[in-house]
């Protein structure tokens, strides 16, 4: 069982063993053709909402018991996409591009039976480390999601170990006014198959989910042959400081139930709704899209010369403006985002439940997300 293509093998043994000896930016080493993926990281964060239905629901609780039920469903409800759509839309994971500081990625999922609008903007806001921000909305359901993303990667008896560096914040607006505001961290990434040339990511470890209403969601992952023989196996456990408790088991990928009343708990086995984006001649030109153009149809039609030309013509452009930056002493300025050093709301509920890091950085969206009618 090998994917390498027999012109790639030595260029990806090559790639492996320099993966291998190095530890911390993978994102800018150079990999052979065929694990290329066209798609730029700027568009990860179109995962968290391509069930919006299940986003939209999180509105519908009765209180705030059900509401970290149903935050805990959208959650698990995401991670098929997150993790596994590479190798369902690719035939394995791919080495996404790497996002230039500034690209912009914007996105709608439409108004559906009810559900409201949700709006997506996305701006890479330091290129290295790669770092990318992004806020979620679905104004009319009062509901908003900001975060950013980064890794630390390390290599590992054959496999990359990713640890995730940044969280989500889940802001739900109260029929009365009031918020509730839930802490999401991330899990932690393995990568295998890499010496066959068709690498997939299994979930390690635990993440949580911290509501300001005292529930907190622990969620442990488990790959094959630990306490279940599935691979993409969790257990999440739903629990209040009063010591009421809900268990959720099952797989991530397909189907899991509550584990008293057998009821399903969640099923990504439906489709799923990709983010609508503006047509290409309407894009600005750091919009994703429209700025990997020609690098995206060289690696599609295997066209690599092409892609490679493409790709440094970005790349000598971005050196061009940091050295002119430099030269001004000025430095980039980001469009929709402010960096702070600390984030106040991780650290209040991420000491319920002993956060590691007590803190880390935040990025403010600005409210100004651009109108959807190509305005920017
Ligand atoms: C946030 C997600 C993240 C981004 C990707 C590790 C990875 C970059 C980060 C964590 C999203 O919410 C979820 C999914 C996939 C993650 C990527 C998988 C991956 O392989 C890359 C890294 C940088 C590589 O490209 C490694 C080299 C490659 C040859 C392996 C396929």
């Amino acid at each position: 069982g090998d994917a390498v293509p027999a012109a790639q093998k030595g260029s990806w043994t090559a790639f492996i063993k320099s993966i291998a000896s190095f530890s911390g930016d993978l994102s800018s080493l150079t990999a052979p053709p065929f694990i290329l993926s066209p798609v730029s990281l700027t568009e990860f964060p179109a995962y968290w909402c391509e069930r919006p239905a299940l986003f939209s629901d999180i509105a519908n609780a009765r209180n705030a018991e059900d509401r970290s039920r149903r935050v805990l469903r959208w959650f698990i409800s995401t991670l098929k996409g997150q993790y596994t759509s590479r190798n369902e839309s690719m035939g394995s994971e791919k080495k996404p591009l790497n996002p230039v500081l500034g690209e912009l990625f914007y996105g709608i999922w439409p108004d559906a039976d009810g559900r409201g609008e949700t709006t997506l903007v996305v701006e890479q806001v330091s290129h290295h480390p790669p770092i990318t921000a992004y806020y979620i909305e679905n104004a009319s359901k009062k509901l908003s999601l900001r975060g950013h993303s980064a890794q630390k990667t390390t290599f590992s008896s054959g496999s990359i170990i990713v640890k995730q560096i940044g969280h989500a914040l889940l802001t739900v607006g109260l029929p009365d006014g009031g918020k509730e505001e839930f802490l999401i961290t991330l899990p932690r990434l393995r990568i295998d198959g890499l010496w066959y040339g068709s690498p997939y990511i299994e979930l390690a470890e635990t993440s949580y989910i911290q509501s300001s209403s005292g529930w907190l969601s622990t969620i442990e992952y488990k790959g094959r042959g630990y306490f279940s023989g599935k691979s993409h196996t969790f257990k999440a456990v739903l629990a209040s400081s009063s010591g009421r408790s809900h268990t959720y088991e099952g797989q991530w990928d397909t189907v899991s139930k509550d584990v008293r009343t057998g009821e399903v708990f969640t099923d990504v086995t439906s489709a799923k709704e990709e983010v609508t984006v503006r047509a290409l001649e309407e894009q600005g030109d750091w919009e994703s899209r429209k700025l990997w153009k020609d690098v995206s149809r060289g690696i599609r039609e295997g066209d690599f010369e092409a892609a490679s030309t493409a790709k440094s013509k970005i790349e000598n452009e971005q050196r061009q403006r940091r050295r002119d930056e430099a030269a001004e002493g000025t430095t980039w300025k980001l469009k929709h985002f402010v960096h702070e050093d600390s984030d106040p709301t991780y650290e209040r509920l991420g000491k319920l439940f002993k956060a590691n890091p007590p803190t880390e950085d935040m990025y403010v969206f600005l409210c100004n997300a651009p109108k959807f009618d190509g305005s920017a």
